[in-house]
């Protein structure tokens, strides 16, 4: 760690301390750590109408969070976690948005959050170490540090579509669902078919006249297992929060559950089956994954006896061969973990059908409906984008963002996203971004509350200092994406094609965007750069 010597005074010279950009769990949490912890004056923005990021956007049919409610939570607030009551395994939309309005009601943040004002540009000025950022509400403010907090997967995917223009009927993505838009009674056509569609087809099966889903490439669907939690699991839980949460932040993926070291291919066929349909029947994406067997994420033979697993049981549950076919897939599984309530179910309904876009494209949208390749037109009253996200840095790069020397945040990643630790760029000091490029690979809450907690240590090492700024070197963020790659090429992940590593843009350069080692590991590394005084960071 570098210093330097005469102490200065910043605080007159900016409007904050500190600006944070978003208000979802990222934002929220940065806000309270730096206001209410540091005792800094933080301003907020959010583009929203209210809190909650991707629990505000997102509010499609079917949204639900696929990971286990308890721990899709901040650790933080103790006292919360013993007052919140919760009905099913799972957390709908509608019950996170509520949780974390809640939080940020119990921690008086909403007096420094200012909603429906998005952040356009943030430049900064090395001769007086200040960010000055614009609005779209044509505001100017200035501030010491920026917290960026825009969420990973807030950058909406359009596939571009001939004639898009000429269609009659709604089209939406699921990011931005309108709170008033039925599907109830309608002819639906939904794109996609990742966390989101999956999760879409489940719902909107129920009550759409007929739903047409267009897929891609199939997907490995586990079942999620959710259902009503009762009393007494709530208070076991309740009871049992400290070691919960200990477990979570040692762990790899931070789900809850324990993972598993036993090799897939350690034991007899029938004992591997038996373990996959206990995971099957538990229930639950990364568990299934990661709980199973240690090495269905790196071990190639591992791997396929769990894709051959899921695929007997599409062949088992989906009753006409033709639609069996289609839904079954032939790539690795070896994308973001996928569960969901009667996914497979869902094409043995009379008003569901499947399109293989594979086999017939979208040649065109019409008045009515999309036009396939094989000259049948879908008709439909709402079509729906499942189609994802810019991940990462996609969100970045739609803002002006400029650090030393007027570098923009898009050519320092031109050759591909990249960060020190998911948080800190060189030549961008004292900002911060919560889920940068190359953050764990993790249930993001404790991946989240994880990095804040480092954002804020960081930013108290710089004020108890008389500091200036810390900005990491290029050697650190090279290093760092150099490790991720490692932990990446160490699994299956970068073999098949998706959004974790860009695949999903066209044109985007296919990098690795996450540290693959865990959650666990990496905060093991965040100590040791702690110990090391702050190791790969130069503080002025
Ligand atoms: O997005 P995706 P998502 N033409 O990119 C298809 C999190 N999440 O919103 O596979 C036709 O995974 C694309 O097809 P293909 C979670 O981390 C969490 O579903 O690229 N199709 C794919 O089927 C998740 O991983 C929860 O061939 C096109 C789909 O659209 C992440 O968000 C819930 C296309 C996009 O899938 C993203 O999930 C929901 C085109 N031009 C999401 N372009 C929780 O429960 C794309 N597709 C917490």
């Amino acid at each position: 760690m570098k210093q330097r010597s005469s102490p200065v005074t910043h605080k007159a010279e900016a409007d904050f301390d500190a600006v944070v950009i978003g208000a979802g769990f990222g934002g929220i949490y940065a806000l309270h750590k730096l206001r209410n912890e540091l005792g800094l004056t933080v301003r907020a923005f959010e583009k929203g109408g209210g809190v909650g990021g991707t629990w505000y956007w997102n509010r499609y049919p079917g949204a639900m969070s696929d990971v286990d409610g308890h721990v899709y939570k901040y650790s933080f607030d103790k006292e919360l976690l013993q007052e919140w009551d919760w009905h099913t395994r799972y957390t709908p939309q509608a019950e996170t948005l509520a949780y974390l309005e809640t939080v940020v009601e119990r921690h008086d943040l909403a007096r420094d959050i200012q909603f429906d004002t998005a952040v356009e540009s943030a430049a900064y000025d090395e001769f007086h170490d200040v960010w000055t950022l614009t609005t779209d509400t044509g505001e100017t403010v200035t501030a010491r540090y920026v917290v960026s907090a825009l969420g990973p997967l807030s950058s909406r995917n359009f596939p571009d579509i001939k004639g898009l223009d000429r269609f009659e009927g709604t089209l939406v993505h699921t990011s931005a669902w309108p709170e008033d838009l039925s599907i109830d009674g309608k002819r639906v056509g939904v794109i996609g078919t990742g966390s989101t569609g999956t999760q879409f087809v489940c719902a909107a099966s129920q009550t759409a006249a007929h739903l047409t889903v267009f897929q891609r490439t199939a997907q490995y669907v586990v079942p999620s297992g959710n259902g009503p939690v009762d009393e007494a699991e709530k208070a076991a839980i309740r009871a049992d929060y400290d070691r919960i949460w200990e477990q979570v932040r040692t762990s790899r993926v931070g789900c809850g559950f324990e993972e598993s070291d036993v090799p897939a291919m350690s034991v007899s066929e029938e004992e591997r089956r038996r373990v996959f349909q206990e995971a099957w029947d538990l229930g639950n994406g990364f568990r299934f994954m990661f709980g199973s067997f240690g090495d269905i994420a790196v071990d190639p033979d591992a791997n396929e006896a769990a894709a051959e697993f899921i695929r007997s049981k599409i062949r088992e549950i989906v009753k006409d061969p033709e639609t069996a076919r289609k839904l079954t897939p032939s790539d690795l599984y070896a994308k973001r973990p996928i569960c969901n309530q009667g996914y497979y179910e869902a094409y043995n309904r009379d008003n569901v059908s499947l399109v293989s876009l594979r086999e017939t494209p979208i040649v065109e949208a019409t008045a009515k409906g999309v036009v396939t390749e094989d000259g049948v037109e879908h008709e439909l009253d709402v079509l729906v984008f499942a189609t994802g996200f810019d991940a990462v840095d996609g969100s970045y790069k739609q803002m002006d963002i400029r650090g030393r020397g007027g570098e923009t945040i898009r050519e320092h990643w031109e050759d591909g996203a990249s960060s020190y630790l998911g948080v800190s760029v060189a030549g961008f000091p004292n900002l911060f971004m919560v889920l940068g490029p190359n953050s764990a690979f993790s249930n993001l809450p404790p991946g989240i509350e994880t990095q804040v907690e480092w954002i804020a240590e960081l930013v108290k090492a710089v004020e108890d200092g008389g500091l200036a700024s810390i900005e990491a070197t290029r050697e650190a963020e090279d290093a760092w994406s150099v490790t991720c790659q490692e932990t990446a090429d160490y699994t299956l992940f970068p073999k098949v094609e998706s959004w974790i590593f860009g695949a999903n843009i066209p044109g985007k350069k296919r990098t690795t965007m996450f540290y693959f080692a865990g959650l666990g590991s990496f905060r093991d590394k965040l100590r040791e750069v702690t110990a090391a005084g702050y190791e790969g960071y130069v503080l002025r």
